[in-house]
């Protein structure tokens, strides 16, 4: 396999391991339906580990809404003025989730950029409806994004939902600006665009992960429950050099 790069460097090859390799029913799910959950779970020690470091996150960065975190990963503060670590690079790029990231994408991969959706007990933000290529920065859209459920996804605690197949066309229907403090994203996809009577909540334990693709309409509620709901979400691109 071809060496992976993260930022332009190279990171180690991609282990093959077993327990987290897609079967082909799985890899055909992707292209009809646009997401998967693969039959996977983090390592206990590794979920842990990202728990601890989301906690220093949060406290080193009181000032910034926890329910959207851009580049938790940058060790020299980004657009957010986020100071991260680089332990994040390292939960992004886990052999197993680079493994599975290959079979979708292929092997040559470039992790190019990470986000935390924190959504936060009682008062966690609405995702509205919209396209990931709307509001990515990078072209050509051959990317995925990967996401690790830090807490357990329930019906209740605002869920990722999906349209099903709404990726099929590849291409990037209208958005609106709406402006909303209640918002985690304010690109809205126009809502003749999907039928959300369609929409498939992503439902998780902490540990588990999905993939989805750039073209797919998705989005989620807020979170009103006692239980926070938070993804570790790292987006990955092939083929390109930066
Ligand atoms: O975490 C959420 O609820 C939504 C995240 C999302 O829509 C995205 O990654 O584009």
């Amino acid at each position: 396999m071809n060496p992976s790069t993260v930022g332009g460097q190279a990171i180690s090859s991609i282990n093959t391991m077993n327990q987290s390799a897609l079967s082909q029913a799985q890899i055909e799910q992707f292209r009809e339906k646009g997401y998967i959950i693969p039959d996977y779970r983090l390592p206990q020690s590794t979920l842990q580990s990202m728990r601890q470091q989301y906690e220093a996150l949060l406290e080193e960065n009181a000032s910034v809404s926890p329910d959207f975190m851009l580049g938790p990963h940058l060790t020299t503060p980004g657009s957010q003025g986020i100071r991260g670590s680089n332990h994040w690079l390292e939960f992004a790029t886990h052999p197993d989730l680079m493994n599975m990231a290959a079979q979708l994408i292929g092997e040559d991969i470039i992790l190019w950029g990470t986000t935390i959706f924190g959504k936060p007990a009682k008062n966690g933000k609405e995702t509205p409806w919209h396209q990931d290529g709307d509001y990515y920065p990078i072209r050509p859209l051959e990317t995925l994004t990967i996401w690790i459920a830090l807490d357990d996804v329930t019906k209740d605690n605002g869920p990722m939902r999906f349209i099903p197949g709404s990726h099929k066309g590849r291409k990037l229907y209208s958005h609106h600006w709406q402006e909303s403090g209640d918002l985690t994203i304010n690109e809205v996809c126009d809502s003749e665009h999907f039928d959300e009577s369609r929409a498939e909540d992503l439902l998780l334990e902490a540990g588990q992960v999905s993939f989805h693709d750039v073209y797919m309409i998705h989005g989620s509620g807020a979170n009103s429950t006692a239980r926070r709901r938070s993804f570790y979400c790292p987006s990955d691109a092939r083929g390109l050099s930066l």
